[in-house]
């Protein structure tokens, strides 16, 4: 989960070592009891609010993924993932390039950063660590249209770049993958890891009156800035995964052509006309 950070921005981890592909191993040794206990204590807090606000499914499978105990081995969640999707997590120091992000996400691989938070940082951190990357993304990667939606993502962002459209793609997968709103029978759920993984913006995001809700549409999400350091302002909703796998499977050369005569719409903008929801007091 990254956001339109500049290029000074300092990055975490040890990327000493590493391979061409930034991938690194996880030495499961390295982690402290104290790191233990602060996973055990991150995964319990969140896993206690998923019931109310997560999509079922991505509850059901937090749930049957049993890793409250403390810092999984990336080696053993793969012999449960690859049989599920075809899917593997991969080790990594912490935020890669775009083109190499996406590079992993179109070959079915999913980059999961090795160092943990600080205890200052339990209830914030702006760069994916952890607790993010497995506890926000690894249950839906067990979702085979979830799962089948993500590599499509990384193969079209590979392509997005030689049409300039990389930056758009960006809040798209923010928007989605990070921060996505899902309308289910008993009511608005999140599936976005950036708040699956956020004891406040979990909350926030379904009961909260203050951000505009509005439904997905590809052109307007593309069109939108988003924050990476605050509760996001707008946050855009679906009715299923199938309708996003449908809505982003077209080319989307001629949404880049359509875009260039679009402005770049504010975080909080709402516009006229739009399908918007209401909050769901808790
Ligand atoms: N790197 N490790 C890591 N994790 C991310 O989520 C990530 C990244 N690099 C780029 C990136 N995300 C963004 O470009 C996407 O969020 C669009
Ligand atoms: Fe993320």
């Amino acid at each position: 989960m990254t956001g339109e950070t500049d290029s000074s921005h300092r990055l975490r981890g040890n990327y000493d070592g590493m391979r061409p592909d930034y991938t690194v191993d996880q030495d499961l040794s390295a982690y402290t009891a104290a790191e233990h206990d602060r996973w055990r204590r991150l995964y319990l807090r969140q896993s206690a609010l998923l019931p109310r606000y997560a999509l079922p499914l991505v509850a059901e499978m937090t749930q049957r993924l049993h890793y409250e105990i403390g810092i999984p081995s990336f080696t053993e969640v793969n012999q449960r993932l690859k049989p599920a999707t075809r899917w593997q997590i991969v080790a990594v120091p912490g935020l890669l390039p775009d083109e190499v992000f996406f590079t992993h996400l179109a070959n079915r691989r999913f980059p999961v950063t090795v160092w943990l938070r600080r205890e200052d940082e339990f209830d914030y951190i702006v760069e994916p660590d952890i607790f993010h990357d497995f506890f926000g993304h690894v249950p839906l990667l067990f979702d085979p249209v979830f799962a089948d939606y993500l590599q499509k993502f990384g193969q079209g962002a590979l392509k997005a770049k030689s049409l300039h459209g990389l930056e758009y793609l960006a809040r798209l997968y923010w928007y989605t993958v990070e921060f996505g709103l899902i309308q289910t029978a008993a009511g608005l759920r999140t599936y976005g890891a950036g708040i699956l993984s956020s004891a406040g913006e979990l909350p926030y995001s379904i009961e909260n009156p203050e951000p505009y809700r509005v439904h997905l549409d590809i052109l307007r999400c593309m069109q939108t800035r988003y924050k990476i350091d605050s509760f996001q302002e707008t946050y855009f909703v679906i009715d299923s995964f199938q309708e996003l796998f449908e809505k982003t499977d077209p080319d989307f050369a001629p949404y880049y052509a359509a875009l260039r005569d679009r402005p770049h719409l504010s975080a909080d903008c709402r516009l006229p006309g739009e399908r918007s929801y209401g909050h769901q007091a808790g």
